[in-house]
C-alpha cells in the first residue's frame, strides 16, 4: 500500500467512510442455525469506546435474533478479565468476544472457554492468534502506526522530539502500533526523535497525571502522541490548561465526542480513530458466523455483515484469524461536528 501524507489519509478516509453512522439493519433470519448467546467484555467498563462499540454490538446482536450481554472490569487489566472469562465459561455462553489487556495473560481461561465448546472472537486488541478463533481489528497496526507518526509530524514540521502516552503496558493493540511506529519514525521523519513512552493504563486520572509528569521531565517535548481514546482526551484536558498549549503538539486515536473541545479551542488540530461502533458490529457478525460454522477462523473464510456505516457487508479472515474492518480516519476542525460517537 502506497504511503499516504496527513492529506491523503484524510481523502482516503473520507472516501471510504460514509458519514452517516446509521447502524440500523433489517431483523435477519436465523434459518435453522443457532441461537446466538454472545458476550462482550471489553479491556474496561466506562470506557466511552467500548461504550460505542459494545451498544453498536447490542443492536447487531439484537438484529440477527441473539442475546447479548457486557461484563467487564473496571480497570484495564489482564486478572480482572480472567474473572469474567471463568465466569462465562461456567455460564456455557456461545461466544466470547473480547478486546485483551494481555497477549498471553487470558490464554489458559480462554482455552478452558474453547474446550468447553465456546467461541472466542478478540476485537481491537488480541490475544496469541492461538488462543481464539478468529480477530477483529480495526485497521492494520502499520497503517495506524504511520497515520499516527504522519500526523505528529504535520503538526510538529516533521523535528524535535516526541513522546507516546500510551494505554497499558501489555495491551497488544497499543503494543504493535508502537512497534510499528519506532523504525517508520527513524525513516521518513529522521528529525524527529522519540523521546519516552508512558502508561497512563486507559484511566483518566492516571492519563493526566502521566501527562503532567511527561513535560515535568521533558520541557522542552514537541509533540505527544497517544494512541488510546482515554490517553489523547486526558492529555488534551491537561494540555488544554497548561503553559504548554499551543507550543506541544498533540495527536492520538481519540472519539470525536471526547476530543471536540479540544480541537476547537486549538489545543489539537487533526486525530484518527475509525468507527468504534462499526468495530463492535462487525466483531458480533464475527461470532455468529463462527456460531453458524460459516467460518471456523481459517484464510479465505468469508461471512456477511449487516449495518456497517461504510455499508460493507462481506468479510474475508486473512492469514493468522484476523479480519480487517478498514482504515484510520482523520478528525479536525472541519468534520468533527458530523460525528457522535
Ligand atoms: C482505548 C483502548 C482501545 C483502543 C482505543 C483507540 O479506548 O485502549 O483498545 O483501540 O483506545
Amino acid at each position: 500500500m502506497a504511503l499516504l501524507n496527513a492529506r491523503g489519509w484524510r481523502l482516503a478516509a473520507v472516501a471510504g467512510l460514509a458519514l452517516a453512522l446509521a447502524t440500523g439493519t433489517a431483523a435477519c433470519s436465523n434459518g435453522s442455525k443457532g441461537d446466538y448467546d454472545i458476550a462482550f467484555l471489553p479491556k474496561n467498563l466506562g470506557n466511552p469506546y467500548f461504550e460505542a462499540s459494545d451498544n453498536a454490538a447490542k443492536k447487531a446482536v439484537k438484529d440477527f435474533g441473539g442475546s447479548f450481554k457486557e461484563v467487564g472490569p473496571s480497570e484495564a487489566t489482564a486478572d480482572g478479565q480472567v474473572t469474567y472469562i471463568n465466569t462465562l465459561t461456567q455460564q456455557s455462553v456461545g461466544a466470547i468476544v473480547l478486546s485483551a489487556n494481555d497477549t498471553n495473560a487470558l490464554c489458559d481461561a480462554l482455552h478452558d472457554a474453547r474446550d468447553a465448546g465456546i467461541k472466542v472472537v478478540t476485537f481491537d486488541s488480541d490475544v496469541d492468534a492461538k488462543c481464539r478463533d478468529v480477530y477483529v481489528s480495526a485497521s492494520s497496526p502499520k497503517l495506524i502506526a504511520r497515520n499516527q507518526i504522519d500526523l505528529i509530524a504535520e503538526a510538529t514540521g516533521g523535528k524535535g522530539d516526541i513522546a507516546i502516552l500510551s494505554a497499558t503496558a501489555n495491551a497488544t493493540n497499543q503494543n504493535a502500533w508502537i512497534a510499528d511506529m519506532k523504525p517508520y519514525l527513524k525513516s521518513k521523519y529522521p528529525d524527529m526523535h522519540l523521546v519516552d513512552v508512558v502508561y497512563g493504563n486507559d484511566d483518566d486520572q492516571t492519563s493526566y497525571d502521566k501527562t503532567e509528569a511527561l513535560l515535568s521531565k521533558h520541557p522542552h517535548l514537541d509533540g505527544i502522541v497517544s494512541p488510546t481514546t482515554v490517553g489523547v482526551a486526558a492529555a488534551a484536558r491537561y494540555l488544554s490548561t497548561s503553559q504548554f498549549k499551543g507550543k506541544v503538539a498533540l495527536t492520538g486515536l481519540g472519539t470525536p465526542n471526547d476530543m471536540r473541545k479540544y480541537v476547537k479551542d486549538g489545543t489539537v488540530t487533526s486525530f484518527a480513530l475509525w468507527n468504534p461502533k462499526d468495530l463492535g458490529v462487525l466483531a458480533s457478525y464475527a461470532a455468529k458466523a463462527l456460531l453458524d460454522k460459516d467460518i471456523t477462523g481459517k484464510n479465505g473464510d468469508d461471512f456477511k455483515a449487516k449495518g456497517l456505516s461504510t455499508k460493507a457487508t462481506k468479510f474475508t479472515v486473512g492469514p493468522k484469524g484476523v479480519i480487517t474492518l478498514g482504515k484510520p480516519f482523520v478528525f479536525d476542525k472541519k468534520n468533527i461536528d458530523d460525528f457522535d460517537f
